[in-house]
């Protein structure tokens, strides 16, 4: 679990079931990056391109209830952003390759 401080963009997230809480003032933002790590070493090295088209849901949690909220795709670096997230505490999910 990562916790965001009001109007931080935090990056490079391991999408899988990662809980993010943001700010209770300010909305936030969450964008990262998808790539093929060939070598394993967490980072996007020259010779690894990112992964464009990848779908990466957002969703909303309230009592540990998951409410789907919007989804964004990664372009053509890998890179994804979501924009003007309310405060609360929300879940970053990486939507398997098969849909
Ligand atoms: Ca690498």
């Amino acid at each position: 679990m990562r916790l965001v401080e009001p109007g931080q963009t935090i990056e490079n997230v391991d999408f899988l079931n990662v809980y993010i809480s943001l700010g209770n003032t300010h909305p936030g933002s969450n964008s990262g990056c998808k790539f093929h790590d060939d070598d394993a070493d967490g980072r996007i090295d020259p010779d690894e391109p990112g992964l464009e088209g990848i779908r990466i849901d957002l969703f909303r949690e309230e009592d540990g209830v998951l409410e789907f909220l919007r989804s964004t795709y990664t372009n053509s670096n890998g890179e994804h952003s979501l924009e003007d997230v309310e405060p609360g505490r929300y879940r970053v999910r990486e939507a398997s390759p098969d849909g």
